[in-house]
């Protein structure tokens, strides 16, 4: 055998790590396997230190998941490349590594449903065959239709995950969730306000947050809800069973504990759900209970104090905005308690509710985050101007303050660092949502300071100490600095960069 160069074994196993992943992540799709690729990414999620999670949300911010993704396809590449370069000494070498990364896949892929092991084994077979077939290659033709190959299997899983999505979709479209009385339709009289956000989040803007790096998809037809636990009547309900309880509509802000100050992991939504308390009341805890825990198909789960144990009142969600809820956002159902942070108000992908008369550690607080819930902190974030705008004319500053469960009785504005002025407030669609604000003011020419804050109904100001979010959810006053140009005409402030700051569009 021709003995082959350090650069052209690394490339061979790069192109043949292609083609096993291609083929691997084909097989699975035809089996309706999620991506191999994101169990592994799920599997880093897991055991990354906190530290590594908050600071890869707070450099990368929505393009967590994409970040992921991209490691682990970096990793694959890496790992074939130094097959190939240990099969210079040995064949086993490759075969080795190539057995370890099908074996780390597969070993992902059924540490969650849907676990379907005959689907995984198969698909780790088909690829680890490609992979060696293609590792022993030693034309440049068939290195170059392997790598083709290899990309070409790719997308095709890709059509096939997304065909499904699309059936998926169909799907939910068809059903329909409705309140027992719907309430009128979300107005707050600022519908004229510019570059304000809007008073209800659509929910392909709503932000997310979760330890997959896709969504489970969940069939509602084979979907159950099961409570159990210390219940005199463990139940199973489904979707019908649920919507035929009653649903209601109510309106909140949902917070991830990871939102900066002048953050975007925020959103305001009109949710529709069953409170918990009705739930239980029909399964009937046990005296000595006093957690639920909510359970979700993806093994994250959030503990709550029981209704009457000191936790404000949660609800099963089923619909968001008048739609049933997004597969990213929870579908078929999830749990909301208003005013506790995301990772605290309840799970998305719900399957079960358990009663118990002790709190178990949950996914975040067993990785350093307090047990004990955390509630939203009162908070104002300035919409418009962006943060080192050119205005001329009166400044429109604009934004939306959220302090639940109160709800937010004031939004004050500080100029240059002056005494705190009221800021307009727009009508108040619940205590739990966010508000609207604004203050219009007249600046002279050069660079000035604008802050913002929030002041609660319970006499709650908003804390103006900076601190990360870990532990309690970060806190300090959004601060921004516009440039007001000389006297002239009106005009709206402009971006100093424009197309920098459009992206949460
Ligand atoms: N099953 C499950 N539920 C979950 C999570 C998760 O990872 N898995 N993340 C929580 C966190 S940290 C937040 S901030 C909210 C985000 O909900 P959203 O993605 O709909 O905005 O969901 C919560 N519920
Ligand atoms: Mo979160």
């Amino acid at each position: 055998m021709r003995q082959q160069s350090a650069s052209w074994q690394a490339f061979t196993g790069v192109a043949a790590a292609t083609a096993g992943l291609g083929t691997a992540e084909l097989a699975a799709a035809m089996v309706r396997q999620p991506p191999l690729l994101d169990a592994v990414g799920r599997l880093i999620v897991d055991t990354s230190p906190r530290p590594l999670v908050d600071l890869t949300v707070r450099l990368l911010g929505p393009a967590d998941k994409a970040a992921v993704r991209g490691g682990v396809l970096t990793g694959v590449a890496a790992l074939g490349a130094l097959a190939g370069l240990g099969s210079t000494r040995s064949a086993r070498h490759g075969s080795l590594l190539v057995g370890a990364a099908t074996l780390a896949g597969v070993g992902a892929a059924l540490r969650r449903p849907p676990r379907r092991p005959a689907g995984a084994l198969l698909a780790g077979a088909c690829g680890t065959l490609a992979a060696t077939a293609s590792m022993r290659t030693r034309s440049r033709a068939t290195l170059a239709a392997a790598t083709a190959g290899g990309l070409a299997a790719l997308a095709g899983a890709r059509r096939l995950h997304r065909a499904d999505r699309a059936a998926h979709d169909r799907q939910r479209e068809r059903l329909t969730l409705r309140p027992l009385s719907p309430k009128p339709r979300p107005v707050d009289h600022a519908e004229t306000w510019t570059g304000v956000s809007r008073l209800i989040t659509p929910a392909a803007d709503f932000y997310l947050a979760d330890v997959n790096l896709g969504a489970p998809m969940m069939d509602p037809t084979t979907w159950r809800l099961r409570l159990r636990g210390l219940l005199e009547r463990p139940i199973e309900l489904s979707l019908p069973d649920l919507a035929d309880l009653g649903l209601v509509e109510f309106d909140a802000v949902m917070v991830c504990i990871h939102n900066a100050v002048g953050g975007d992991r925020v959103g305001n939504a009109r949710w529709l759900g069953v409170p918990l308390h009705r739930l239980l009341a029909l399964a009937g805890p046990s005296p000595q209970a006093t957690t639920l825990i909510t359970r979700a198909v993806d093994g994250f789960a959030i503990s709550l104090p029981l209704p009457g144990h000191g936790t404000p009142a949660g609800y099963v969600v089923v619909g968001m905005n008048g739609h049933p809820l997004t597969p990213a956002h929870g579908f078929p159902a999830r749990v909301i308690t208003p005013g506790l942070y995301g990772q605290y108000t309840g799970v998305k992908w719900l399957t079960e509710l358990v009663v118990t008369a002790e709190p178990r550690p949950d996914y975040w607080p067993a990785r350093g985050w307090p047990q004990p819930l955390v509630a939203i902190r009162p908070m104002a974030r300035i919409d418009t101007p962006a943060d080192t705008a050119r205005c001329s004319g009166p400044v429109h500053i604009a934004g939306v303050a959220w302090a639940p469960d109160a709800g937010v009785e004031r939004v004050e504005v500080s100029l240059d660092g002056r005494p705190w002025q009221p800021a307009e407030l727009a009508d108040e669609l619940a205590p739990t949502a966010w508000r609207r604000w604004r203050l219009i003011a007249d600046l002279d020419a050069g660079t000035h300071r604008i802050q913002a804050r929030a002041v609660s109904r319970d006499g709650q100001v908003q804390d103006p100490t900076p601190r990360p979010p870990f532990p309690g959810g970060a806190s300090g006053l959004h601060t921004i600095h516009v440039r007001v140009d000389p006297a002239g005409p009106s005009r709206p402030c402009a971006p100093s960069a424009p197309g920098l700051r459009n992206r949460s569009g």
